[in-house]
């Protein structure tokens, strides 16, 4: 996967892209679960169906967004009681079909400790419902595209905070932080969280009396319809990418909702809406494989791609210490990243007047 910030015609922006990345906490990238076979899973067989995503194709910025709105608008919708239901399955642990995983813990435990003690499990609201006001009912309170079991004493000390990095560990939902204004999930499910909040602010745009939801690159955002921190959740869409778990219940949600999440499917649209606006036509394709494998392990492969004129390399870590400077990048060209602590890093090549920048990560 390749995800293009964008491209510059100044070097105003890489400061912004620099101090973006400041603060970014690097970790590996763990698994939910290993050994998934979705044969174990009671699944309702799906993938995109053909087309779904054409209207789409070659978009960038809020025209892709618009596009993406088109797509998925007007999902299947289901109470607040059914939600419940539908959540044993689509959060069921895969090798224990009694119970579910909870979202920030977690823990696996039985579908029937349901309920409101401590250690119970309940609906979260990842979009936190104050976010807008719209509550437990249909379609925003009970879209299960963002909808998670979670312990309950953690679920209500998450709140309505917003996400970011940073705070104090959380002493039951380890790998968890939290300060007075945020919250950081554990490692393995940041780009779910990610990709859950940025599904909302596409799917409500202010159409069929539903809110507009829309992201916020600050935290402290309720009660208006907004939730951050935008900046963290793009790189935390990076730093986990969809893995068996979140695919497999993708499918099953659109199964029930009849709607996908277009950031589960392409995660690199994300960086296609929000990142560095740029035009269309600049933007270099994922298909032209500039660099891979991404992510990488102990090397990395840059290739010269002639319509973009780049004639130099600079790549740096998440806190701006450079890593590497290619300045005379005509072919293909070869790096040992063996050597490079588990991360991520931005690429950027450049030409006269203008810049490509890509995050990878190891
Ligand atoms: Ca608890
Ligand atoms: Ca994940
Ligand atoms: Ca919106």
């Amino acid at each position: 996967m390749i995800c293009l910030i964008g491209m510059q015609t100044t070097v105003h922006k890489f400061k912004c892209i620099r101090s973006f990345y400041e603060g970014v906490r690097p970790f590996t990238v763990i698994l939910l679960v290993t050994g998934l076979f979705l044969s174990c899973v009671t699944r309702i067989e799906g993938q995109t169906p053909p087309g779904y995503y054409d209207p789409a194709a070659g978009l960038t910025g809020e025209p892709l967004k618009e596009a993406l709105h088109g797509i998925i608008d007007g999902h299947t919708e289901y109470s607040y009681s059914q939600v419940k239901t539908l959540l044993m399955d689509t959060d069921e642990d895969p090798s224990d079909p009694d119970n579910v995983i909870l979202l920030y813990t977690g823990r696996s435990q039985p579908k029937s400790t349901f309920g409101g003690g401590p250690n119970d499990w309940n609906r979260e609201h990842v979009w936190a419902k104050s976010h807008g006001g719209f509550g437990d009912t249909p379609p925003c309170g009970t879209d299960i595209h963002h909808m998670r079991p979670a312990d309950a004493s953690v679920n209500s000390d998450r709140g309505n905070k917003d996400f970011d990095n940073g705070g104090q560990p959380h002493p039951e939902a380890t790998g968890c932080f939290f300060d007075d204004d945020s919250w950081e999930p554990r490692d393995a499910v940041k780009g779910d969280v990610a990709r859950m909040i940025l599904y909302m602010t596409v799917r409500y745009e202010g159409t069929n009396g539903e809110p507009d939801l829309e992201p916020a690159d600050a935290v402290n955002t309720a009660p208006a319809p907004l939730h951050g921190k935008l900046s963290t959740l793009l790189i935390w869409n990076v730093q986990d990418p969809p893995d068996n778990f979140e695919n497999a219940r993708h499918e099953k949600i659109f199964g029930y909702q009849h709607n996908r999440n277009p950031f589960i499917d392409h995660p690199e649209f994300a960086d296609m809406i929000w990142g560095n606006a740029t035009t269309a036509g600049e933007h270099l394709s994922p298909g032209q494989n500039l660099l891979f494998p991404n992510p990488f392990r102990d090397h990395l492969t840059l290739r010269h791609n002639p319509d973009s004129g780049c004639c130099g390399i600079v790549i740096t870590d998440a806190s701006g210490i450079v890593r590497s400077i290619i300045s005379s990048w005509t072919s293909t060209t070869y790096i040992d990243t063996g050597d490079w602590p588990p991360g991520v890093y931005i690429i950027r090549a450049t030409s006269p007047g203008k810049c490509i920048i890509i995050k990878a990560v190891k």
